[in-house]
């Protein structure tokens, strides 16, 4: 099993558990045949809500509500969806060997179901074309968060709460999933299903952070009116895992053999550390390993949910028949692995009370060893980087290197890695902050309408790094520096 390592640009704790930079690392250390990439998605990069045929996705109910803390919405977004010609040339100049993007299935199946968007199919051929053209590999993500909200309104989405429901659901992701395969596969080997299933299932369905914002007291970020937080989540997951195994089998029967790709799904992965060394923090670190990969790969890789899960969550976590089961294992040609920072973990006795996921997990996390007070989501640490709109980015400078120096060290120590993505390719939409977050290596320009990009300083280092082979020599760096800041 190959593992893509996708990591968004935030901190900081792997930084300080052995994640040192590998001194003298250069781009001949990995494997030829190893990628070196960036993200974007959707939503995020696209913009274009309401043209060529696009309908809304929930993330347009949901921004348009003015549910953003800041009130901002993706309806330019990055302005993408006209500006992808121009990005690819950047890509270019990046050196970037590999781009991932995600397919708005409400641009491409307004419906849902049903009828190709002409425009949408064009637009789409258009960017893997124009990739392909200048030899860059193309990866693509299916749902990336976002949703058509015709969906939504006819069966809730992801949560389909009647059996049929849950097999409709199914059956349209995995019809949209036939559309792109039949569509671009014979340019596109690299396929994830679905974002993050764990941040969408309670970003969701639990705390209302996300579209289409559904919770119920006292979980939510909100006044809960639609929702609920202790089962909705689970469901949710158990969809999409069910989705992406649907997908995958599909993918497998129908195209493999004449494409030659793979299907995959990724994760969001903190990594966790016992608080102490007591018994009990030990067990809460793995129980908190458990919840946030096993909820997602143990199913894939076993065909059953990990046993303090089924233990913790009890009837409220779905369960898989006989031949789910069996479709679900090993539905899984690759494994994508978001990373963005490491937690410290107490364990904290199970509530007796209503639960949702986080007080099913049954224990305490927080972002520091001796900073108190815990973080329910990212380190703040993380987030004043994410919002220093700095061209000069010398820390996200410094993180990549010491992520890609870590993965370096993975690779040699036997782990199937094979490729590498930096989140995100320019500044976009960001799902937690509107455009306040900022983890692009091209700076966008969101109070200008034409969306101006500008390279930073990561994008020259991770430009040099790519093309010279070893690039980050200090002088290299220097001048650089001087043309970015121009
Ligand atoms: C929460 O929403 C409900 C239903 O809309 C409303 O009746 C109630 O007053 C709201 N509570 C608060 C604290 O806003
Ligand atoms: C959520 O669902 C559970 C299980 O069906 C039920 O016991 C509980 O009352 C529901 N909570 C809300 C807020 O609807
Ligand atoms: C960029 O930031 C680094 C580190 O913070 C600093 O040493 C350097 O002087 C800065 N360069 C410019 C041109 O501001
Ligand atoms: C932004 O980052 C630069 C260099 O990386 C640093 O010098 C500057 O102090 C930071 N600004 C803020 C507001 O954190
Ligand atoms: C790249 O750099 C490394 C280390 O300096 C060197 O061993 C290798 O031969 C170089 N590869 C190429 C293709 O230049
Ligand atoms: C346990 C875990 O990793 N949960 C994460 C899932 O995604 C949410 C974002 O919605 C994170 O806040 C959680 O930490």
């Amino acid at each position: 099993m190959a593992f893509f390592f996708q990591l968004p640009l935030l901190l900081l704790l792997a930084a300080a558990h052995g994640a040192a930079p590998v001194l003298g690392l250069t781009r001949s250390d990995f494997p030829p045949a190893f990628v070196f990439g960036a993200a974007t998605s959707a939503y995020q990069y696209e913009g274009a809500v309401a043209e060529d045929g696009r309908s809304p996705s929930v993330w347009d109910t949901f921004t348009q509500a003015g549910k953003m803390s800041d009130k901002s919405t993706g309806d330019v977004a990055a302005d993408g969806y006209h500006k992808y010609k121009d990005d690819v040339k950047l890509m270019v100049d990046t050196n970037l060997e590999a781009y991932r993007f995600s397919i708005s299935w409400s641009r491409l199946i307004p419906n849902g179901r049903g009828a190709v968007n002409p425009k949408g199919l064009e637009y789409y051929n258009n960017l893997i074309n124009e990739l392909v053209q200048h030899g860059i590999q193309v990866h693509v993500m299916l749902s990336h968060l976002d949703f058509p909200q015709v969906l939504d309104d006819e069966y809730a989405g992801w949560l389909s709460p009647k059996i049929v429901g849950i097999k409709k659901c199914r059956e349209d992701f995995t019809a949209f999933a036939d559309v792109c395969f039949r569509e671009f596969g014979d340019r596109v080997s690299y396929w994830t299903t679905i974002d993050e299933p764990n941040v969408s299932a309670l970003g969701s369905y639990d705390n209302a952070l996300f579209a289409p914002g559904r919770c119920s007291n006292p979980f939510g970020i909100t006044n809960c009116t639609v929702g609920n937080s202790t089962v909705e989540p689970y469901i949710a997951a158990h969809n999409m895992i069910l989705a992406h195994a649907s997908a995958t089998r599909l993918y497998r029967e129908k195209y493999q053999a004449a494409q030659k790709g793979g299907v995959g799904i990724n994760v969001y992965s903190s990594w966790s550390y016992p608080m102490t060394n007591s018994d009990v923090d030990v067990e809460a670190a793995k129980r908190y390993l458990d919840f946030v990969f096993g909820w997602i790969l143990e199913p894939l890789v076993s065909g059953d949910y990990p046993d303090v899960m089924k233990k913790n969550v009890g009837s409220r976590l779905p369960s898989f028949t006989k031949s789910q089961s069996q479709v679900v294992k090993g539905a899984v040609d690759f494994i994508g692995i978001n990373h963005y920072y490491s937690m410290y973990v107490n364990d904290r006795p199970l509530d007796k009370g209503t639960r949702d996921y986080s007080a099913d997990m049954s224990l305490y996390q927080r972002a520091s060893k001796t900073i108190p007070g815990s973080s329910k989501n990212v380190p703040s640490s993380s987030q004043s980087v994410a919002s220093n709109d700095t061209l000069n980015d010398t820390e996200r400078i410094e993180y990549l290197k010491s992520y890609m120096g870590s993965t370096l060290k993975a690779v040699r120590n036997g782990a199937n890695v094979k490729g590498y993505f930096v989140w995100s390719f320019l500044d976009v939409f960001e799902f937690f902050a509107g455009p306040q977050s900022r983890y692009g290596l091209y700076r966008v320009d969101f109070n200008d309408e034409a969306r101006p990009r500008q390279a930073k300083l990561s994008a020259r280092w991770y430009s040099g790094f790519l093309k010279n082979n070893g690039s980050y020599v200090q002088n290299e760096l220097d001048s650089t520096e001087s043309r970015a800041l121009q």
